[in-house]
């Protein structure tokens, strides 16, 4: 097809798409306006975006409704743990935002300390596939209680006697009297796509984008730093910096 235009999977709102639409616009990626819920069209590249709930990215990159998505870590390799539906989904590239970390958690005032306390006691988490694969690895045998969201309030309410869930600042488990013990997954944003069934045109755009994206990520870790300093200290100043 001659005016094939790629299709970029974007959370529509969340900690996912304040992230996803500034790496976008610092790629040089202008989108016009519309009063579209759905799509963005962009305007100097043949590349059409897709705002839809985080959780719905993985199922339409696999189904080949987008090529390409943005996704936290969390959700890929949940959905991979739950189906082979998800098999062929590859990280094309990890983006650097949206850093957190799926921990196993429980009451500071109870008797969970470690992995292996859990054994015949039960979890709350969101992350049912992640939660069971870390814990059969491991050879404990657990319940598991899955649950939508609040699965902070799980050991207060009765429902679970630890919880697994993404954790940032800590202040969730803090403010809830709970205390991780262990590290499930670190996770960040990565742009997923298929393995396998693009088109050569479609793969085009792709490196051209990630190609920009990478220079946009290179350059959001590393500082120009200017400053007037002896210049028999150096050697220190360096050592220091
Ligand atoms: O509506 P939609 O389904 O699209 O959005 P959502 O509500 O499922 O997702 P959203 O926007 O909350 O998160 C999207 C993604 O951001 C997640 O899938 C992660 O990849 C990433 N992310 C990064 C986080 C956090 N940090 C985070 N702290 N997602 C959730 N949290 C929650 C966590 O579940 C807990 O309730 O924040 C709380 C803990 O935060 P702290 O700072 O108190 O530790
Ligand atoms: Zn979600």
């Amino acid at each position: 097809m001659p005016d094939e235009r790629m299709k970029l999977a974007v959370q529509s709102k969340g900690r996912l798409s304040d992230g996803g639409m500034e790496l976008l616009s610092k790629s040089g990626v202008r989108f016009a306006y519309g009063r579209d819920q759905l799509h963005r069209r962009a305007e100097n590249l043949p590349l059409d975006l897709m705002l839809v709930r985080d959780d719905d990215i993985p199922s339409f990159v696999a189904g080949g409704a987008c090529d390409f998505g943005i996704v936290g870590e969390n959700v890929l390799y949940e959905m991979q743990a739950r189906s082979q539906r998800y098999g062929d989904l590859e990280v094309a590239l990890p983006l650097g935002f949206a850093r957190c970390t799926l921990k196993l958690a429980a009451p500071k005032s109870g008797d969970i300390r470690s992995l292996a306390d859990l054994a015949g006691r039960s979890i709350a988490t969101s992350y049912p596939g992640l939660t069971r694969k870390y814990l059969a690895d491991r050879g404990i045998e657990a319940e598991i209680v899955e649950m939508r969201g609040s699965v902070e309030v799980a050991p207060r309410m009765g429902i679970a006697d630890a919880i697994c869930d993404l954790v940032s600042s800590g202040a969730t488990l803090e403010a809830n009297g709970l205390a991780a013990f262990e590290t499930v997954l670190e996770s960040e944003a990565v742009l997923v796509r298929r393995a396998t069934g693009r088109s050569a045109e479609i793969d085009t755009v792709a490196r051209t984008l990630i190609e920009r994206m990478e220079g946009v990520i290179a350059s959001a870790q590393t500082k120009y730093i200017l400053l007037n300093a002896p210049k028999d200290r150096l050697a220190e100043i360096k050592d220091l910096l």
